[in-house]
């Protein structure tokens, strides 16, 4: 997979040539080149903002700027994926890093200031792109970049090869359970006065799996109650509701949904 990042400050993105993501770069299997975006502006200055129309605070990157360096970085024939990394963007998800790690060629445009003027990403659909405008959660952050390593680091890891047992990618969080992961433990077994649940010395394996269920049962109701209202109720056994009916969700018309909270008088 071949992945451009455009930024003013690329060494923000030094941390990609580390761990796991660094390793599929020495590998082969992750093509990944970082440009400094000002190697594309004109003037001595290398300017790459300017005020915005319509007024306001800040300041807004030129889409001149940023269109010759799409031009370089995006594939030829419409046969990119831009992602442009936004706080009005649609929230990122496990979703989006599934798709994006079966792409050939991705640019992700990381924007300063008050972002990137919209017809840059206008002009990249109109050029027969795929852009994707994504947000990583529902915060402000000062640019782009953190954004985009968050992304990489999502949809690198899916990448064949990358992760070395690829049994660990099925069974994690926001996977096709559609439940948090159950709380691990590892040595000592007891610690600081803290023990491991017995059930796990056990070598009980059918009782550690319905250990380990409810408790990703408890955890998704207690942190994620917008996780269990999306289960698919068919997918889940006795136990299941049995765990869920005693944390207050009940099946009707085919849905969990909260227990009526009482009214107050
Ligand atoms: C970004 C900015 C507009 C701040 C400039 C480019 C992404 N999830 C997420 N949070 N923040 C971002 C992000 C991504 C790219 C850029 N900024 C700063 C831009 C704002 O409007 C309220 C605020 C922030």
């Amino acid at each position: 997979m071949r992945v451009d990042v455009v930024s003013i400050f690329p060494d923000y993105l030094a941390a990609l040539d580390l761990s796991l993501v660094g390793k599929a770069r020495r590998t082969g299997l992750l093509d990944l080149r970082v440009h400094d975006l000002r190697g594309w502006a004109t003037d001595r200055h290398r300017t790459v903002d300017d005020t915005p129309f319509g007024g306001g605070a800040g300041m807004v990157m030129r889409p001149d700027v940023w269109g010759r360096a799409l031009d370089d970085v995006l594939p030829a024939g419409g046969a990119g994926h831009l992602v442009v990394p936004t706080p009005s963007g649609e929230v990122f998800t496990q979703r989006h890093a599934e798709r994006l790690a079966l792409e050939a060629h991705v640019v992700i445009a990381c924007g300063r200031y008050e972002g990137i003027d919209a017809r840059v990403a206008e002009r990249a659909r109109a050029a027969g792109h795929r852009v994707s405008e994504l947000s990583i959660g529902d915060y402000v952050l000062n640019g782009g970049e953190v954004a985009a390593l968050v992304m990489i680091e999502a949809f690198g890891r899916l990448l064949p090869g990358v992760v070395g047992n690829p049994h660990s990618l099925v069974e994690e969080s926001h996977g096709a359970a559609g439940l948090l992961e159950y709380p691990v433990y590892t040595k000592p077994p007891a610690w600081e006065g803290l023990e491991v649940p017995e059930v796990l010395l056990s070598g009980h394996h059918a009782r550690i799996e319905r250990w380990r269920r409810d408790r990703a049962l408890e955890r998704t109701a207690a942190r994620r109650p917008d996780m269990v209202a999306a289960l698919d109720v068919a997918a889940l056994d006795k136990a299941d509701l049995a765990v869920l009916a005693g944390l207050g969700w009940q099946v009707s018309d085919g849905r969990l949904r909260p227990a009526e909270e009482p009214v107050a008088e």
